[in-house]
């Protein structure tokens, strides 16, 4: 068992995210695709970025003029409407299909106002196929187009992540259903078709792309911790076969939303998109408490977002569309290290609380609560987890459990008075104090 945590600790920073007045609020402009390459309305080629939301139906406080128009000030020209299909309250499982319409309604109302393109994303996920609510998709497609025809700025993606086993012909077969229902009110509109494989097989697009209808991308998807060279090799030589690729969601983390971001690999994927004139879409615009989404999870807000309320993903995200750095040396970002933690026993299930954390002289101090809940149904007599973390560590406290300190690693076994484990129950009480370097943002 593998759980990946991330511990950060930033102060308060009095700088706001004020903007920089961009290029005003242009109207965007209608897009074509040319060869493999999104253009304006003279041809000229054009990367648009930005952010998707997270599912609407969860978090539709962000889809709001104010904070569109901060996400456009810091040079976004797209917003992706996430709608979920399937997923709790999805939009095919028990949603309330009117307030989602009116949330994407008026999503691209804001998006409008804000002068951004917006991207209607039929979310499916965890109904693989997206010919399973096929009937849905035709009929929100046409009274979503019909509501958009006379806009330059709407793009649709007609199928989040296809999975499962489902093959590009079958997504084929739904997008030329699809298409031409979109097409009947809004002929010029871009639409952005997924590929199998939660949107990274776009070499079996690339071998069979659908020559019926133009204005036609294919989605990539990467999360950068998860995908790196292979899945980058197979996006360049799409293109290079003649794929116009839209990477309409992409995340800094793991490929769970989750874990550790990793900035360095984010940098390398965002250089290859910029050189290849690929247009991006980041994931996910909300507070939830996960590394993808660009908010604290504390932050209340949902618009006037100042630097303190950005996670690690969000602080990257600004980085890059804005072109600036955040400042660094009042942040003290005080990462521990996004620690990693793994037990040596299957079905044992570790959570880690952060209690405590502190400074002194240069030092960053982190305390620990664990909880070992046995997930197997079976009793165990004694266990042992291993936390890896991002630097080395000095233990200065621990207690009931057994401790080993070596490098960045930490080594914790089960006492003789707490090693044994009842079916489903749980051990408390074992915890510890490590310190390591501060690191400055
Ligand atoms: C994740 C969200 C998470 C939510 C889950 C729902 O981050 O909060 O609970 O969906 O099942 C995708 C999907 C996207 C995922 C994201 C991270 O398009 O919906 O969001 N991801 O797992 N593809 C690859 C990663």
């Amino acid at each position: 068992m593998k759980k990946l945590f991330c511990i950060l600790a930033v102060l308060a920073l009095a700088v706001s995210l004020a903007v920089p007045a961009l290029a005003g609020e242009e109207k965007p402009g209608p897009l074509h695709v040319e060869g493999t390459q999104l253009v304006d309305e003279r041809g000229e080629p054009v990367q648009v970025r930005g952010v998707s939301t997270h599912g609407l139906a969860w978090f539709p406080q962000y889809v709001n003029a104010d904070c569109f128009r901060q996400i456009h000030d810091w040079g976004a020209d797209v917003v992706r409407l996430a709608m979920y299909t399937a997923e709790y309250g999805g939009y095919c499982e028990g949603g309330d299909q009117q307030a989602l319409k009116q949330l994407v309604k008026d999503g691209v109302a804001y998006a409008t106002q804000a002068g951004m393109y917006a991207i209607v994303d039929w979310h499916i996920l965890s109904d693989g196929d997206p010919n399973t609510h096929k009937e849905e998709a035709l009929a929100f497609f046409d009274e979503m187009s019909a509501a958009f025809a006379g806009q330059d700025n709407v793009l649709y993606e007609i199928c989040n992540e296809p999975n499962g086993g489902t093959d590009w012909a079958a997504v084929k077969a739904y997008a030329l259903e699809v298409i031409p229902v979109i097409r009947a009110n809004d002929p010029d509109a871009v639409v952005i078709v997924g590929t199998p494989n939660w949107c990274q097989m776009v070499d079996q697009a690339a071998a069979d792309p659908i020559t019926e209808y133009d204005n036609v991308m294919y989605a990539l998807h990467f999360y950068a911790d998860t995908h790196r060279d292979d899945l980058r090799a197979r996006m360049e030589a799409a293109v290079r076969a003649g794929l116009p690729i839209f990477v309409s969601e992409f995340g800094t983390c793991d490929a769970s939303g989750n874990g550790a971001v990793n900035e360095e690999q984010a940098d390398i994927w965002a250089a290859l998109m910029d050189e290849l004139g690929i247009s991006y879409v980041n994931w996910n615009l909300s507070n939830k408490d996960e590394s993808s989404a660009i908010l604290q999870s504390g932050c209340e807000k949902t618009s006037g977002f100042t630097p303190e309320d950005l996670s690690r993903s969000g602080r990257w995200l600004y980085e890059l569309l804005t072109g600036e750095r955040l400042p660094a040396e009042t942040e003290a970002e005080t990462t521990v290290s996004a620690a990693e933690l793994q037990t040596e026993h299957e079905g044992l299930s570790v959570d880690a609380a952060l209690k405590n954390s502190w400074q002194t002289d240069g030092e960053a101090y982190y305390q620990y609560d664990l909880t070992l809940t046995d997930t197997s149904g079976s009793a165990r007599e004694g266990w042992a987890v291993e936390l890896t973390f991002d630097g080395d560590i000095t233990l200065r406290d621990s207690w009931n459990g057994e401790y080993t300190a070596e490098g960045d690693v930490l080594t914790i076994r089960s006492k003789d008075y707490n090693g044994a484990i009842p079916a489903d129950g749980a051990v408390t009480d074992v915890g510890f104090i490590v310190s390591g370097a501060a690191l400055a943002g």
